[in-house]
């Protein structure tokens, strides 16, 4: 039987050939990992822990909060503040940036996070996740919001725990996609994937149909084509999923192809999107790239978007390079 490779074997491993990844980012990513088992702990027990519901609490999206996106972040907060590898952190469920408290030693690295994911589908035991980001802090003294507000393709590392029928952590630092598997009898994460690739083409669209009378029309055009089957302009039947929680419908791309559609919509059409660019758009768009795969908002790769705000929006199509390419065309040809 193949010897199974820890998460901490294989960051030692990385860290050893040419300093893949430095000593202090090694730690960032060991933390977060352990966080993330605490937090797939807390989503488990569901409400035998008494952390299912609402909290009487608002984010700065003024969404209602979950009981578990605060202890997630909370949780978060706590495991990386005193270990000397960050300067501050981020998280969609607080409004300004949090800066390592002066008790314990500064470090060079940024950490930003989407605590959970998908939290509406947290009371229908339907599969939720924490999605993180790692830049570095520009040179000079302090840290400030400012220090935040990097394009996508400056990120050092990136991830995201899913929180399914397997407990999976998903990391890129940069050359390539991997994935790791909770061993609850061990307690610790193990490799189960290496050098993950995303088919270029795919017969799966994710998008929320209700609000189709709401896209912009090269949105419609494509998911038109879909819809038409092999009788139609793509010669083939496609299939849809959408789980209403980004982690899984993009785990699910990473493990067998499809697209992920959030597009801008004329509901509200001063917004992008709905979805964060800091701490969703960005690290999923690095590891679906790292993976072979491709996402853009329609015109602008997002990676190279340059973000003016902390928790500005964006809108995300992604996956199969071919497929997002042709949604990008058709944005061009509108
Ligand atoms: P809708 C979850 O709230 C989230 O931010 C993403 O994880 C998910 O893809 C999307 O919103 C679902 O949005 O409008 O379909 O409920």
């Amino acid at each position: 039987m193949a010897q199974k490779i820890s998460l901490t074997r294989y960051l030692v491993e990385k860290q050893r050939d040419n300093n893949t990844i430095p000593s202090h980012l090694r730690l960032l990513l060991e933390v977060v990992a352990r966080a993330c088992k605490s937090i797939s702990q807390a989503v488990n027990k569901g409400a035998l822990g008494g952390v299912l519901g609402a909290a009487e609490t608002e984010n700065i999206q003024g969404e209602v909060q979950k009981k578990l996106d605060i202890i997630a972040n909370e949780v978060l907060i706590e495991a990386n503040e005193w270990g000397g590898h960050l300067a501050a952190m981020a998280s969609e469920e607080m409004e300004g940036i949090y800066l390592v408290p002066n008790r314990y030693p500064q470090g060079e690295y940024l950490l930003l996070f989407d605590p959970l994911d998908g939290s509406s589908n947290i009371d229908v035991n339907v599969s939720i996740g924490t999605i993180f980001s790692v830049l570095v802090k520009p040179e000079g003294a302090g840290v400030s919001e400012q220090d935040f507000l990097q394009a996508g393709c400056k990120q050092v590392a990136a991830g995201y725990c899913v929180y399914g029928p397997q407990t999976t952590l998903v990391l890129t630092v940069g050359d390539g996609v991997s994935m790791f598997t909770l061993d609850r009898e061990q307690g610790s994460f193990v490799l189960t994937q290496e050098n993950v690739q995303i088919p270029a083409d795919t017969k799966e669209f994710a998008i929320n149909m209700s609000n189709m009378r709401h896209w912009a029309p090269p949105v419609k055009r494509y998911v038109d084509e879909c819809l038409q089957g092999k009788e139609g302009e793509r010669g083939k039947d496609f299939n849809m999923r959408w789980i209403a929680s980004m982690v899984a419908d993009v785990h699910r791309i990473l493990t067998r192809g499809g697209i992920f559609m959030y597009p801008w919509d004329k509901r509200e059409p001063e917004k992008p999107g709905k979805l964060r660019l800091m701490y969703e758009a960005n690290p999923m768009s690095w590891i679906i790239e790292q993976a072979g795969g491709a996402a853009t908002n329609g015109k602008t790769r997002i990676l190279d978007i340059e973000p003016s705000k902390l928790h500005e929006r964006v809108s995300v199509i992604l996956g199969s390079k071919n497929e997002v390419d042709r949604v990008t065309r058709y944005h061009a040809e509108a």
